[in-house]
């Protein structure tokens, strides 16, 4: 039986309510990205998928080999999901191509909130890869370009089977390499084809907007013709350490954008592409100062060498020089290869967020009780100004991601802030960006800014995800994440804020 969520919201917004995508009986549904309309979801799952042409339970259509009356295992409406889609009656679960053997592997799946151009029709799911080994990884940070059209993710298997258009798909060494998925048509790249270093080889894809350039970190060399790095000079990663690649789809090329050395898999990691694309961001315990076409703080200082503590950069693309967001110092809790992490970025690089134990640092004077728990943070590059979103003597702020547009800021966290949650139970805030963006909970902190605008999403006894990772799209409308609390296993969840 499902938990009737609760959700508690400031009075100024919508009542919304936490909606469960997938209804399954055992595995994981996780890693949901969603587009700008929240039309379509990608997700990664291990999960048995029932939904070809069947008998009929109720609402539900059984996969041919089941004669009993065993439950619809991946539907969305059939077994208390309290989901309906508008306008479609009966809605059917409805999927042409998944595999009925799923369950050895983590593929991607789409799910079609509504109905689409293509012959989809709403509350339809389709299977994009079918690959039957790698455990949960086999395939996974699928992110969903904003436009819908562009998937990218990461997998150390072989892309092929019935239902794989790829061209090129080639990875017999298996380790991690990055593909593209074109929703059009189905047809499917493998953007990487390196050999060696396993699941560090090609990591943490994101993707702009339009799907034109793919950004993610690397520990191959791409030295060769089709890559030159941001000043012109060639491609070079001998040592073997994590740069930040960027792959431009229609040109077929690559753009070294780090040249660093040392500290292996952890030296520059996770970056994120704003939505036009023409700026980046990551975090690097490396040294940056001769970076590109020049490297400086906010303040137009030169960048520190670095003492080889994680901080955050933002990249200028188009003109080829960083900014060093964070100067941190590598003690305490600000201490090794994450005490700033996370980053994300809005449009035009305007607005970064990340996640930073470094307060005492970073805000010397408004960190509170300073005691380098996770907090929110919010670099503003148009004002050079870096602000704390979240003050707390405890526990944790963590993953805020900025929707593309600028205007919302997402966290998980287990603080009690404006008594959205005094349980201390672990939910997902909406901060507005754009008003006094900072809320409080420390004896030793400032006082909460009435302004704030804040949006939490609570289900009963706070919610439980696998992976830390959730979607939201440019408008911060649509927020994906996914919840096993009160549904036995890791199902895809979303929310409309205006619903
Ligand atoms: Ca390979
Ligand atoms: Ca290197
Ligand atoms: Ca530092
Ligand atoms: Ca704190």
């Amino acid at each position: 039986m499902l938990l009737l969520s609760t959700v508690s919201v400031q009075a100024i917004l919508t009542q919304s309510t936490p909606r469960q995508v997938t209804n399954t009986t055992s595995g994981k549904n996780e890693n949901a990205s969603t587009n700008r309309n929240g039309k379509l979801f990608v997700f990664t799952s291990n999960t048995q998928h029932e939904g070809n042409a069947g008998p009929q339970n109720g609402n539900c259509q059984l996969p041919p080999e089941v004669t009993d009356t065993a439950p619809f295992q991946f539907d969305f409406d059939c077994s208390g999901n309290n989901f309906a889609v508008v306008g479609v009656d009966p809605p059917q679960p409805l999927c042409l191509n998944c595999d009925l053997d799923n369950g050895t592997a983590g593929n991607l799946f789409i799910w079609r909130q509504k109905r689409m151009r293509g012959g989809f029709p709403a509350n339809s799911i389709e299977q994009i890869t079918f690959t039957a080994a790698g455990g949960i990884k086999g395939n996974a940070n699928p992110n969903i370009s904003q436009n819908g059209q562009w998937i990218v993710w990461e997998s150390d298997q072989e892309q092929a089977g019935t239902g794989v258009s790829c061209g090129n798909c080639s990875n017999a060494d298996g380790n991690r390499e990055i593909f593209l998925y074109a929703v059009r048509d189905g047809t499917m790249t493998q953007i990487t084809t390196t050999t060696a270093s396993g699941d560090s080889a090609n990591r943490n894809p994101g993707i702009d907007d339009r799907g034109n350039q793919i950004i993610f970190d690397s520990t191959r060399d791409f030295a060769g013709p089709s890559c030159a790095q941001l000043d012109g000079s060639p491609c070079d990663n001998a040592d073997g350490n994590s740069e930040v690649m960027l792959y431009v789809r229609q040109e077929g090329r690559f753009i070294q954008i780090t040249d660093t050395s040392g500290n292996g898999a952890d030296a520059n990691i996770r970056p994120r592409i704003s939505p036009e694309g023409k700026f980046a961001a990551f975090q690097s315990t490396r040294d940056q100062t001769s970076a590109g076409l020049g490297c400086a703080k906010p303040d137009g200082s030169p960048c520190s060498v670095s003492d080889n503590n994680g901080e955050i950069y933002l990249v200028d693309l188009t003109v080829g020089t960083f900014t060093q967001v964070t100067d941190s110092p590598n003690q305490g809790p600000c201490s090794g290869t994450n005490p700033n992490e996370r980053v994300e970025l809005s449009r035009k690089g305007k607005f970064l967020s990340f996640q930073s134990k470094c307060e005492a640092s970073l805000n010397p004077t408004g960190c509170g009780d300073c005691g380098g728990n996770d907090e929110v943070f919010v670099y503003e590059h148009p004002q050079r100004r870096l602000r704390q979103a979240t003050v707390s003597d405890s526990g944790f702020n963590r993953v805020p991601r900025i929707a593309g547009g600028g205007f919302w800021v997402v966290f998980e966290s287990n603080r009690n802030y404006k008594n959205l949650n005094p349980g201390h139970s672990k939910v997902l805030y909406l901060i507005r960006r754009d008003r006094f963006a900072q809320v409080v909970e420390d004896a030793l902190g400032p006082l909460q800014d009435i302004r704030t605008k804040l949006v939490s999403i609570n289900l009963a006894g706070g919610f439980n995800s696998s992976t830390e990772g959730f979607g939201v799209s440019n408008s911060g409308r649509f927020v994906s994440f996914d919840n096993s609390k009160g549904v036995g296993n890791h199902e895809i969840w979303y929310l409309d804020r205006n619903r």
